[in-house]
């Protein structure tokens, strides 16, 4: 472990992406806002039940003239940032390249042939920036025998069909992921459902981390995988969305924190944090040995809000007046 996650102690500040379906949803589905307290504006299919296949039709929103993934490199550059993770599939389970083991993906819906996820990888190669994917592995809303949290979606899952789950989406889906985009950085799962509430397996997550050190023995992996990781399966644990540092760990460990509140585009956003809010977040956890991984939320043309790119060059300036980037 310590060799792998060398680069990741001395990185310290990444960028993390999510971009998918929801982007084009914005937070709004049939002129309605989120529904729950929760107001993630990438839970929209879940929160306001969306049929899968109407969901699918966001697809048409993407603006392919526009989206510049090196644009996002770029702007992580500027930020002080030394990696990305993208979320390659979240829980809407729609793939984000244009993946062969399933045809309800972004580009196949959307009809392009661009891969975002090839095109993003070139532009981190590129740029010096290292990549890594978002997996939601657990949870999964489109595939009939996902965890959908209370399965009143799709009524009781078998072990049986969650392991048919497994074999025919999650571990091909991976495969493809540390197989067709070069050095992969981390696989960063999510999220951890407590044992008792699912039907997951340990030979299951035995049989991903597995794969992902047969085919990336470099690439990092997060807690969130679940059980049976304990620290020595995996190569850093993962604290909760926006929860911070409070003792200094000897293992390597990172905070996911978003700018506003939702991690998906959210046109209705209206929680943005300040740009002192975020360094104390970031300056906090590096103090305690920790990494800090700011998210951002493009759009469905690949813009960034404006508010959070003005708030990553802020912090970018910061860091390179204080001779740290
Ligand atoms: C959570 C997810 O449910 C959110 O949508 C987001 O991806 C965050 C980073 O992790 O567990």
């Amino acid at each position: 472990t310590k060799e792998r996650t060398a680069w990741f102690e001395e990185a310290r500040f990444g960028m993390f992406i999510h971009w998918g379906l929801y982007s084009a949803a914005e937070g709004i589905w049939k002129g309605e806002r989120l529904r729950h307290f929760n107001n993630y504006a990438e839970w929209i299919k879940y929160r306001n039940r969306i049929p899968t296949a109407q969901y699918g039709e966001l697809a048409k929103r993407f603006d392919w003239e526009k989206i510049d993934p090196e644009e996002w490199v770029i702007l992580a550059k500027k930020a002080g940032m030394k990696y990305i993770t993208i979320t390659a599939k979240h829980h809407d389970g729609v793939a984000i390249w244009n993946s062969s083991t399933d045809d309800y993906n972004l580009p196949n819906l959307a009809g392009t042939d661009r891969d975002i996820i090839a095109e993003l990888a070139e532009a981190c190669r590129k740029h010096d920036i290292k990549l890594g994917f978002y997996y939601s592995h657990w949870i999964d809303w489109a595939h009939p025998y996902g965890w959908n949290h209370n399965l009143e979606l799709t009524g009781k899952v078998s072990d049986d069909q969650f392991d048919q789950y497994w074999q025919e989406k999650v571990i091909p889906q991976l495969r493809e992921l540390l197989t067709d985009y070069g050095d992969v950085a981390m696989l960063w799962f999510d999220m951890w459902i407590p044992h008792k509430q699912t039907i997951v397996q340990e030979k299951q997550l035995q049989q991903v981390i597995d794969l992902v050190r047969e085919f990336q023995p470099n690439c990092l992996i997060n807690s969130r995988l679940g059980l049976p990781a304990s620290l020595e399966d995996i190569d850093f644990e993962t604290l909760g969305d926006n929860q911070l540092g409070a003792v200094y760990k000897k293992h390597p460990w990172q905070t996911p924190g978003t700018i506003a509140h939702s991690w998906g585009y959210n046109a209705l956003e209206n929680q943005w944090k300040s740009t002192s809010q975020l360094l104390q977040a970031m300056i906090g956890n590096v103090s305690l040995n920790g990494n800090f991984m700011l998210n951002i939320g493009p759009r469905a043309d690949g813009s960034f809000p404006f508010e959070g790119r003005r708030r990553l060059e802020d912090i970018g300036e910061w860091l390179r007046e204080n001779g740290r980037s």
